[in-house]
């Protein structure tokens, strides 16, 4: 066996009894205070071992073409009912401006023509929910790195947060019924971080995020933020939501879902 067969193995085994506890997760964890806390301390194992051996920088699997899933699943939203984002979906997005804010010295306002436009990348990856299921997808986006670049970001920015159009709790205290996502800069700055536009050659369908989807390939699926808005380049992100970074992180998910 080769050193990195059995790297990956062992990797593999710990992710596995995190992975274990979370089938079904993305509705019933947060309902069981005791499953969250050996979520939480699971999910801390996964993550330290992870950062001692696993290259940040490395890429993520990719594909052949072959391998691409008939059926991607698509999940959480799928259909946000946002009265801004159906607005711009009975235009065909033509309206749609993805805004780059916060600390940077240039703040942008993105078409979608500005998107494609800009250095891309295409990538055929496993997407891993922690719902228990995988697919295999084609992606075509911008990559993060340059946008940013272009933004500029100020020397204190840390994280980027990524504010979605739609609302998947409609019972959260104002403000924290959308979704929203944050990463740190080793992902935004990952060669495999894209901006999604197309996926599988065709353009974003809405179920999977249109028009605009965030992919990080080398984390879980709770961080490929749909629908994406507004990318917020934070020092933290404790004022924003719950203070967790995340949707699903301020319902006791781990913000780091490195994979
Ligand atoms: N805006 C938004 N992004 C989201 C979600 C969501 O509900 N809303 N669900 C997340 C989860 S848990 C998963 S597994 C993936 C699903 O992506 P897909 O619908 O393309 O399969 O999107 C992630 N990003
Ligand atoms: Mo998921």
């Amino acid at each position: 066996m080769s050193h990195e067969t059995h790297r990956r193995g062992w990797l593999k085994a710990l992710g596995a009894s995190a992975g274990g506890l979370l089938l079904g997760a993305c509705d019933k964890i947060t309902e069981n205070p005791e499953s969250l806390a050996v979520l939480r301390s699971a999910e801390g194992l996964t993550r330290r071992a992870q950062r001692l051996v696993v290259n940040r920088k490395a890429l993520a699997r990719e594909y052949p073409a072959a391998d691409i899933s008939p059926d991607f699943k698509p999940n959480g939203t799928i259909h946000p009912q946002d009265a801004d984002y159906l607005a711009l979906a009975a235009n065909g997005f033509a309206d749609f401006r993805l805004v780059v804010d916060g600390l940077v010295e240039r703040p942008l306002s993105l078409t979608l023509g500005d998107l494609r436009g800009a250095p891309g990348r295409t990538q055929i990856t496993r997407h891993d929910c922690v719902e228990g299921w995988s697919s295999i997808g084609k992606w075509t986006g911008a990559r993060l790195g340059p946008l940013l670049d272009r933004a500029g970001l100020k020397p204190n920015a840390r994280y980027i947060v990524f504010h979605c159009a739609d609302t998947l709790d409609p019972n959260a205290p104002p403000g924290g019924g959308k979704y929203y996502e944050s990463i740190d800069l080793i992902d935004a700055y990952h060669p495999q971080t894209i901006l999604a536009y197309a996926m599988n050659d065709r353009p974003l369908a809405i179920p999977h995020g249109a028009p605009v989807r965030l992919r990080v390939e080398r984390q879980l699926g709770y961080k490929q933020a749909k629908y994406v808005m507004r990318l917020e380049a934070v020092e933290d992100f404790t004022h924003i939501a719950q203070g967790r970074g995340g949707f699903w992180e301020d319902r006791g998910y781990e913000w780091y879902a490195g994979i």
